[in-house]
């Protein structure tokens, strides 16, 4: 892709509105801007990240055992009457009528709909369990959206759903998703803490919230130092009974801010091993047993016929929350460092002198090569001043640049920077391009 044909709009400045360094670092890198109020339009840069994050969620979530629905965004408010929580979620919900006077509303979750797939669906224990899950967007009108996309009234959210014939089952499934969640912030670079939680208007009586740490997280956590290297499960535990994995990630100390207690003897017999820190809740998972399979009669045939009210669970990822999360938890002063695994483009190619005849020659032939090599590069071709083009790579953060002068070009050379380390190589550019390959 040439960044002259880009929609890549970086701002210099610090936007005033903004009060967290993903906020800012969003805006200025050009990835979103806002529409109206928790709202945003995801630019071109910012979409391919947010795609990346999806990428990762829906492997990991098939490889769990999941499969991917999608469930419309505008529900009827009738299978929110049927489940009880209509009146109860009150006005964070956007309630909507149509033409005929049906009363609407824009799903904040989505608890009734899939259970309604499922009891139209789903009749006997031979087609049990069942894990569904969709990546949509949900809108919560949240009385103070802020920060941008991290508290935003539309978000985008991973939801998963089990439905399972008994508790054992039920907690098989629930230890499947713990188990994905664990796996799948790994991938983004991330350490996720699971801590437990209150399950708030979902209703249970089990739940985790999945916390990443980053120093500039919004709620305070506490956690037993072991948390911070625990090994990941493999992919291949699916196979396995994961209840111990399960009890090895909960059985330790953690709690966040408002439920800390200095004075606990758990804390006590912690000691100095007792890690303090900033983390932002990415993921959470609840088993509310039949709260909603009773409430709509989400029913099959047991062995002998008999009916059996299914057990339930519901799991989501704050998919576009993310996106900013990742930024919280690697940036420094210049901009973004992005983990190659949710990087937009992995190389920026940097052409010091555009209009320079060799200096093109070269930059032309690194970007075909790469593209050949099926490496994604954001050439910047434009006619800017060497110093702005370094600025605004390393804000945009891609995990590697290569950069080409006339001077290096006439010695057939080309500089290999790494944005984390900031490691810069004389390299040639075909060197350059089997590294970028590997
Ligand atoms: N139905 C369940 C799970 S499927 C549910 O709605 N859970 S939730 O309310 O905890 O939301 C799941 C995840 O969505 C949260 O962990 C958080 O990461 C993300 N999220 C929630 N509210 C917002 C918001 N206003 N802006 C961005 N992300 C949000």
């Amino acid at each position: 892709m040439r960044l002259s044909a880009y929609l890549l709009p970086t701002l210099k400045e610090n936007p005033a509105e903004a009060q967290i360094v993903s906020h800012r670092l969003m805006l200025r890198a050009g990835m979103v801007r806002q529409h109206a109020a928790g709202i945003y339009n995801w630019l071109p840069l910012g979409l391919r990240v947010l795609r990346n994050i999806e990428r990762i969620v829906r492997e990991e979530q098939d490889a769990a055992g999941a499969q991917e629905v999608l469930m419309p965004t505008i529900q009827s408010a009738e299978l929110w009457k049927e489940s009880g929580r209509y009146d109860d979620y009150g006005k964070e919900m956007l309630r909507i009528t149509d033409r005929h006077d049906r009363e609407m509303l824009y799903g904040p979750t989505h608890e009734e709909v899939v259970t309604d797939i499922f009891r139209q669906n789903v009749k006997s224990y031979r087609d049990m369990p069942k894990m569904l899950y969709q990546i949509h967007w949900k809108f919560r009108d949240e009385v103070r959206p802020r920060f941008g996309v991290m508290r935003g009234r539309e978000f985008l959210m991973k939801d998963c759903y089990s439905f399972d014939m008994d508790y054992a089952g039920a907690r098989a499934s629930y230890n499947r998703m713990f188990v994905a969640y664990l796996r799948t912030f790994a991938r983004m670079g991330l350490r996720a803490i699971p801590m437990r939680a209150d399950p708030g208007p979902i209703g249970g009586d089990m739940s985790h919230e999945f916390i990443i740490l980053a120093d500039t997280g919004e709620s305070g956590v506490f956690c037993h130092k072991s948390f911070l290297e625990k090994p990941i499960p493999e992919a291949a535990d699916y196979g396995k009974d994961l209840q111990p994995i399960v009890d090895d990630w909960t059985g330790s100390y953690t709690a966040t801010d408002e439920k800390h207690d200095p004075e606990a003897d758990a804390v006590k017999a912690i000691g100095a091993d007792l890690v303090s820190a900033r983390g932002i809740e990415v993921g959470h998972i609840f088993y509310f047993g039949t709260k909603y399979s009773k409430a709509m009669n989400a029913v099959v045939a047991g062995p002998s016929g008999e009916p059996v009210t299914v057990e339930m669970g519901s799991y989501g990822i704050g998919v576009s929350r993310l996106v900013a999360g990742i930024i919280e938890a690697s940036h420094d002063d210049a901009g973004i460092i992005w983990p190659e695994s949710v990087a937009p483009f992995k190389v920026g190619l940097i052409n010091l002198k555009t209009g320079d005849a060799a200096t093109d020659g070269a930059c032309e032939g690194l970007h075909s090569a790469l593209r050949r090599a099926g490496v994604d590069a954001l050439y910047d071709d434009r006619d800017e001043r060497a110093g702005a083009k370094f600025a605004d790579m390393d804000l945009i953060g891609l995990p590697w640049q290569v950069i080409v002068g006339p001077k290096g070009v006439a010695k057939g050379m080309v500089e290999l920077k790494c944005r984390a380390t900031g490691a810069r190589e004389e390299v040639t550019a075909e060197t350059a391009v089997t590294r970028l390959t590997l």
